[in-house]
């Protein structure tokens, strides 16, 4: 069976699909590109059989070439974050166990070590994409796995979140007809490529719609502005504190500075944000520069999108709006019945969308559903007046920050292997920026005077650069409960009212 993404882009070869840093191209050569990316990792073979392959490539022509590439030889893709350090890429590499890394130019020293020290092939681009013969590419059933995301939980490090190629389907057919995309469209991506925001909602989005995705290298709110005001882009998607960042340098630009870009704004037919909460006086000062109502939505990695308000119609304010079409979402109580009308409860989500499996990991897998296949958010929400709200996370251990969830216990793990750490804790501070702040407040021995930045620096080095908490504060002792445990509330309080380092 051939996969419909492949069959539709086979049906509209001339029509620009990709424009990149690296010029722009149509379905057509990217059905070739893949072709022989796929070709190349199959060396022989019929099908590479849901054989796990990691690439680190920048957002642009090479990652979705190396991306569909993958997909058609059979493979499971597995993207790794470019902002990585090699410990966090080192980490993916031991879970995922590919049988081989793919990696640019740009970023092959960061892989190559610890690709090395695992006996892992390492294929490059360009040479991987370079035009070659096509062999026969392998049919393949929707039930197939398509992508393995990286996902932070509350306990233990980061696990795979599996996609098949069917729920990708259904994610992208749901968006499709909810947002109203169509061939004509043309949105910006420069989200990361590892999250399901920036590879479902908008990368394979527009692909699947025959639309063009311009992607640009890097996020910075001038060269967003200034490509929003050619006036050409029909849709734009991202987290709140990209559009924080925008307003911050429309407040910063001159009068017909402004002008120019909030008419470019003005001129998509739909902005969305999600990701995370989206602050309302953000909301209203959006509409106010540039008369775009945003539209909030709702998702997750283990089920892409769930809620959103509605493409016409009212976007509440505050609010995440209906469940998509052909999903299932319901909230239910600590023992897992569903809530009366308007109460408070927890979010299950049931469909097609739904992830299959957490990578090697049966047993969380099997505790992350409830009774007839709802899967459990974690997430808490109220329906008020026939929209959602989200009212948090059930675990205070789980921070969004920037749009980037992260588990506080991860971060503690790595200070508290610090010499002199004695322990610590990390909470998420709420920040008009980030959402949550990630602060940590550290206890260590008497006798060994802590360096913050030493510290800082060795954290840096072991994690994700926006795991690596923006204050570390010392103190004498954790604030803890009768039961023991660190009351994290009171942690919060203490960045609010102690200097920070
Ligand atoms: C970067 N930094 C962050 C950060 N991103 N710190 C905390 N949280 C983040 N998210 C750090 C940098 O390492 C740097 O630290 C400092 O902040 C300033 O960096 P910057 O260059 O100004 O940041 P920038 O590169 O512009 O990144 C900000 C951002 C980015 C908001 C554009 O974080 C981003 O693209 N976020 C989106 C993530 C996303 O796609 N999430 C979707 C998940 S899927 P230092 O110390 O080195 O100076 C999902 C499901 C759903 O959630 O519903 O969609
Ligand atoms: P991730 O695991 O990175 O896919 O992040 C998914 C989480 O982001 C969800 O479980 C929510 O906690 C949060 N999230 C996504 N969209 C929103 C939103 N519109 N409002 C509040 N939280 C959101």
């Amino acid at each position: 069976m051939k996969l419909p993404l492949f069959e539709r882009a086979a049906g509209i070869r001339e029509r620009t699909a990709i424009v990149a840093p690296e010029g722009a191209f149509n379905f057509g050569e990217l059905l070739d590109a893949s072709g022989w990316v796929a070709t190349r990792l199959l060396a022989g073979r019929d099908d590479l059989d849901s054989e796990r392959i990691c690439y680190l490539v920048p957002p642009g022509w090479h990652h979705v070439a190396v991306q569909w590439g993958i997909w058609r030889s059979g493979g499971l893709a597995v993207p790794l974050a470019t902002s990585h350090p090699a410990a966090e890429l080192a980490y993916v590499l031991d879970d995922a166990s590919p049988e081989a890394v793919v990696a640019h130019p740009d970023l092959i020293d960061r892989v190559s070590g610890v690709a090395a020290e695992r006996q892992l092939p390492v294929l490059q681009t360009p040479a991987l994409l370079a035009e070659g013969p096509t062999g026969v590419l392998p049919d393949l059933a929707a039930d197939r796995s398509a992508m393995m995301l990286y996902t932070s939980g509350t306990t233990g490090r980061p696990k795979g979140v599996v996609v098949t190629h069917g729920n990708l389907q259904a994610q992208v057919s749901s968006l499709s007809d909810a947002w109203g995309w169509s061939e004509h469209d043309h949105i910006l991506l420069h989200l990361p490529l590892h999250h399901v925001h920036g590879i479902t909602n908008i990368l394979t989005s527009a692909l699947w719609n025959g639309a063009t995705c311009e992607i640009l290298s890097r996020f910075n709110a001038v060269d967003v502005w200034e490509r929003l005001s050619r006036g050409d882009c029909t849709l734009y998607m991202a987290v709140p504190t990209v559009y924080r960042r925008l307003l911050e340098a429309w407040q910063r630009a001159d009068p017909a500075t402004r002008e120019a870009w909030s008419a470019g704004a003005l001129a998509c037919r739909l902005m969305v944000s999600g990701s995370a909460a989206l602050p309302v006086p953000t909301l209203e000062r959006w509409q106010e520069i540039t008369g775009q109502r945003l539209l909030e939505r709702y998702g997750m990695t283990e089920i892409g999108m769930a809620l959103s308000n509605p493409l016409n119609g009212e976007r509440r304010a505050g609010h995440v709006g209906q469940p998509l079409p052909g999903i299932d979402v319901r909230l239910v109580d600590e023992a897992g019945r569903p809530v009366a009308a308007g109460a408070e409860g927890e979010i299950q989500v049931r469909g097609p969308t739904v992830f299959s499996t957490y990578w090697r990991r049966e047993q969380e897998t099997q505790d992350a559903f409830a009774e007839e296949d709802w899967f459990n958010t974690g997430d808490q929400a109220v329906v008020e007046d026939g929209a959602y709200r989200i009212l948090g996370r059930a675990s205070v251990d789980i921070l969004k920050t920037g749009g980037e969830k992260i588990s506080a216990l991860e971060i503690e793990d790595v200070l508290r292997s610090y010499t002199g750490v004695v322990d610590c804790a990390v909470v998420g501070v709420p920040d008009a920026d980030w959402g949550d702040r990630v602060c940590a407040a550290v206890v260590c021995e008497a006798s060994h005077p802590l360096d913050v930045d030493a510290l800082r620096g060795f954290a840096r080095e072991r994690l994700a650069p926006y795991k690596v908490p923006k204050q570390i504060i010392l103190v004498d002792a954790l604030p803890r409960n009768a039961m023991g445990k660190v009351t994290k509330p009171t942690v919060v309080e203490l960045f609010d009212l102690r200097d920070v380092d």
